[in-house]
């Protein structure tokens, strides 16, 4: 596990995160975290170098999107641009981590390769369940030409991988929310959501565009259960706007049968896991949202990435054999 004690490095060691953004918001999302973990619990001095400040700002609203350089809670957060620029060994911290392979400017390893002493260099790879991982994690990898060893970092479901992200207190905040039924009420009400639909079974939906929610939706409808499904702005929007008759922004809502749907502003990062908290049922998408709707310890059905040749599926089933046994 990445974590839980906290305290404050004597001499702070200082870190690159770098982050491209694919899709979605799963990469600057795990990266956004990294970066707040080493800071607050470590007292890493950290610059998280990303690619795409709209994405980063939808789950953390501070963020401006036309600086080159800002400060975000306590990060400095740089706008990666390009492979261009030229660095020197001064810029180049203790430790450097690209996430997911993403290429660093080379101008910037040929910098890493002639600091003294050179800096730790990491790959923090994807989250899977699957055991090749465990015989993957921490093996070197030597550039061809510079005297630097970029090494693999596997996040991962044992004590063979790196694990998973898990912040300090976090479970002691989770257990102070679920006692706290006002709190709970507060949370939700910001986003509209009435004492009626606050005591029925609350439903958080986040996936991927292919998901049967219309059919979903028809079912939880019919019920007998009265629903409350809350719904981000930007998921599942064709069967939202059907459900609602309206167009799926923030606040519209509307009820029929037994389901009331509700639209959502995305919320930042930290209020995400008080979403999964407030709920019942959680639907869980990538694997940050995936990691997190389990840390809530709430019932969740994960709508996992679909891949090319149904790779997912062997995905899906190694962390169904470890669900499963543990
Ligand atoms: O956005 P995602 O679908 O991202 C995924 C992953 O990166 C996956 O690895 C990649 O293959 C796929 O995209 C293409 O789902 P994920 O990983 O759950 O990330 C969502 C992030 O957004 C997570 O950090 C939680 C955060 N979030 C908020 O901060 N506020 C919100 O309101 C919501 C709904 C999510």
């Amino acid at each position: 596990m990445l974590s839980t004690t906290s305290s404050q490095a004597p001499h702070a060691p200082s870190l690159a995160l770098f982050c491209k953004v694919v899709d979605n918001y799963g990469d600057i999302g795990i990266c956004w975290r990294l970066s707040r973990q080493l800071q607050r619990e470590h007292g890493v001095a950290v610059t998280l170098w990303v690619d795409d400040l709209a994405s980063f700002r939808r789950i953390c609203p501070e963020v401006a999107i036309d600086q080159k350089t800002q400060q975000v809670q306590g990060v400095t957060v740089r706008h990666w641009r390009d492979q261009d620029g030229a660095f020197g060994v001064a810029d180049i911290p203790d430790i450097v981590i690209e996430f997911f392979g993403c290429d660093i400017p080379p101008d910037y390893i040929k910098a890493m390769s002639q600091r003294a002493p050179r800096p730790v260099w990491l790959n923090f790879e994807g989250l899977t369940a699957e055991t090749w991982v465990e015989g993957c994690h921490t093996l070197p990898s030597p550039h061809p030409q510079l005297r630097l060893t970029k090494h693999f970092f596997f996040p991962g479901f044992n004590e063979r991988t790196g694990g998973v992200l898990y912040e300090a207190g976090l479970e002691q905040q989770r257990q102070e929310f679920a006692d706290d039924e006002a709190a709970r009420h507060a949370f939700l009400a910001q986003f509209g959501v009435t004492t009626t639909e606050a005591e029925a079974f609350k439903v958080s939906l986040f996936c991927y565009p292919q998901a049967p929610i219309a059919d979903l939706f028809a079912a939880w409808r019919d019920g007998d259960r009265a629903v409350t499904c809350l719904v981000p702005e930007g998921v599942a929007t064709d069967a939202v706007q059907a459900f609602l008759a309206q167009a799926p922004t923030a606040g519209a809502n509307a009820t029929q049968g037994a389901l009331t749907v509700r639209v959502l502003s995305f919320v930042p990062q930290p209020d995400y896991d008080k979403l999964l908290w407030a709920c019942d049922l959680n639907f869980a998408r990538g694997e940050d949202s995936f990691v997190r709707a389990q840390l809530a310890g709430k019932p969740f059905i994960w709508h996992i990435y679909p891949q090319d040749e149904n790779l997912h599926h062997v995905k899906l089933q190694a962390f169904l054999n470890i669900y499963k046994a543990a």
